[in-house]
């Protein structure tokens, strides 16, 4: 089901009787820099034209109502005496953005909210990005106070965090909040600082969703960024006073490979190693070089499987698929990882085959379906008109 924000207006009009504004924030799609975000690294994610919608309107009160037309359930918080914990589904993300603006000394005023996504779910597109990204703007927009992006990224991910259990670091939230149409962004997730990155009209960047998510995603993801932060704390030793892997070249860290225990050298060397690439895919793509561009991105996904170990059997047969496909220049899985989508960058002319390729190769190797798409690169959040 398609909703516009008409529809979505008519929906809110009918649960609480008057008309909302209605703000919208993308998913994301990840061309390179996995796991580098909360190393202070770099990233170059894109926000995707699938988006989460937020119908609002201020109430007198400090109370939020919210109904969410995907799960078709409602949740109620007295923003004057907010839960200790949440209750371990969607509305976490909801109303732990809310409780983490009032906590960065934004006071909200009571709201009532309708949600409707069309961002997949689960895939590794930051749909949760997306929600709390579209429910910050929709209750800044109710209390009348202003949408700051980068303030309101660190506050997202502050909810992810504290409120959701999920250590994720800022990309997610930044590029939902700061995404710009046509283009990749190229963010340093030490300064903050990003840089907008143009997709060259002659090639595309094609999604293909394994429709697979392994248990434990969550707890493996952590342990990912545990592993790092260990082996910062034992680098500190040999190359002082480090904050981050980001402050590591590989150079340094192969010069001190036999001070890790094997696994640590591992996780760290896919650290290490990805945050160079994210740098030289952004000069291919600058120089519309697609070949190294996709190199790149080959061997991240090839970092990502041995080093880092967050691929599964389906994504690396995506990936395999797509690499064989004459016009692609690269390949790899996006997103946290033990599943999800993978991305390709690939010559326009080239889609109608590569999807093709991908969907009956995926089907005969795995007996799954495998969603294929085109990302066309979409602003971050922002008001659309009803
Ligand atoms: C998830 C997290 F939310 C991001 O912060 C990032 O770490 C990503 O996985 C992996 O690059 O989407």
């Amino acid at each position: 089901m398609s909703v516009q924000a008409r529809d979505l207006a008519v929906e809110f009009a009918y649960r609480f009787g008057r008309l909302p504004t209605v703000s919208r924030a993308p998913g994301r799609v990840n061309l390179i820099g996995e796991h580098t975000d909360y190393n202070d690294g770099f990233v170059m994610p894109a926000a995707l034209e699938f988006a989460t919608l937020t119908a609002a309107a201020p109430r007198p009160d400090r109370r939020l109502r919210v109904y969410s037309m995907i799960m078709d359930e409602a949740r109620e918080l007295d923003l004057d005496s907010p839960p200790e914990a949440g209750d371990g589904d969607w509305s976490d993300y909801v109303f732990g953005v809310a409780l983490m603006l009032e906590e960065s000394g934004r006071r909200l005023c009571g709201a009532d909210l309708v949600i409707w996504t069309d961002v997949p779910i689960g895939s590794g597109l930051s749909s949760s990005a997306a929600l709390e990204v579209s429910c910050a703007h929709a209750l800044l927009t109710a209390a009348d106070l202003p949408f700051e992006a980068i303030e309101t990224a660190k506050i997202c991910q502050r909810a992810e965090n504290d409120f959701v259990g999920m250590r994720c670091g800022v990309m997610d939230q930044y590029v939902s909040c700061r995404g710009f149409a046509g283009h990749a962004l190229l963010i340093d997730c030490r300064s903050l600082a990003s840089r907008n990155v143009a997709i060259a009209p002659n090639v595309k960047l094609l999604i293909a969703n394994s429709s697979v998510r392994h248990q434990h995603a969550g707890g493996e993801y952590n342990a990912r960024r545990e592993a790092c932060e260990e082996g910062v704390r034992l680098l500190r030793r040999h190359l002082g006073p480090i904050k981050a892997l980001r402050d590591v070249t590989p150079d340094q860290l192969y010069a001190k490979r036999r001070k890790l225990p094997e696994l640590i050298y591992r996780r760290c060397r896919h650290i290490v190693t990805e945050n160079a690439r994210v740098l030289e895919a952004e000069r291919a793509l600058g120089a519309s070089d697609f070949v190294a561009c996709g190199r790149a991105m080959n061997a991240s996904h090839v970092s990502m499987r041995d080093d880092f170990e967050i691929t599964c059997p389906e994504v690396d047969m995506l990936v395999g698929l797509a690499q064989t496909v004459r016009g692609v220049y690269g390949s790899r899985m996006t997103g946290g990882g033990f599943g999800g989508c993978t991305i390709s960058l690939i010559e326009t002319s080239a889609v109608d085959k590569a999807s093709q390729i991908l969907t009956d190769g995926y089907r005969i190797a795995t007996g799954l379906d495998a969603d294929i798409f085109v990302c066309a690169p979409s602003d971050g959040a922002s008001l659309i008109p009803v």
